[in-house]
């Protein structure tokens, strides 16, 4: 079932230059991009973001941090693109996430993991909604998709 799954490369990721070599990856995997844009993250957007670690001790920092410098927004979709884009992201802490994953190859710290993906088909669409205005979200066929998986 194709799903729709919100992406950010945070600051450490976007000021290490990583942004093509994170792209790169989803692209290589055959997931199809259809919103993109750099932003300065709102701190209202920010809490909202994290509104569910709100009582917990880390809920300042996340918060100062995905603040603290511009991040790339990407809305991907594909065949159960929301576990799919978890699974390349790897462990929420790059310490232990596994090598061949984006956090495992790129992070050693909880606190600068480099990139977010939506953990639910239900909260990737509040996510993306809270990132993108829907004029901002592109339909279109890239080419050779039906080498990759067949249409629903
Ligand atoms: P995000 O939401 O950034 O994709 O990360 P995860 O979904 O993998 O992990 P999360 O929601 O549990 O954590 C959100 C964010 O908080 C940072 N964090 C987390 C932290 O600084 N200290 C901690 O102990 C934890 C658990 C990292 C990601």
């Amino acid at each position: 079932m194709t799903e729709r799954t919100l992406v950010l490369i945070k600051p450490d990721g976007v000021q290490r230059g990583l942004v093509g070599a994170v792209i790169g990856r989803f692209e290589r995997r055959g997931l199809h991009l259809v919103g993109l844009k750099l932003l300065r993250v709102d701190r209202l957007v920010a809490e909202r973001h994290y509104a569910e670690h709100r009582e917990r001790p880390f809920f300042a920092a996340v918060v100062d941090f995905i603040t603290s410098s511009p991040v790339v927004a990407m809305a991907w979709e594909g065949p159960g693109a929301v576990g799919l884009v978890r699974t390349m992201m790897g462990a929420t802490n790059p310490a232990t996430a596994a090598p061949g994953t984006i956090r495992g190859d790129f992070g050693v710290d909880v606190g600068q993991n480099l990139v977010h993906g939506s953990d639910g088909v239900a909260r990737a669409a509040e996510e993306v909604a809270l990132f993108f205005r829907p004029e901002e979200l592109v339909t279109w066929e890239r080419a050779g998709q039906e080498w990759v998986a067949p249409a629903d």
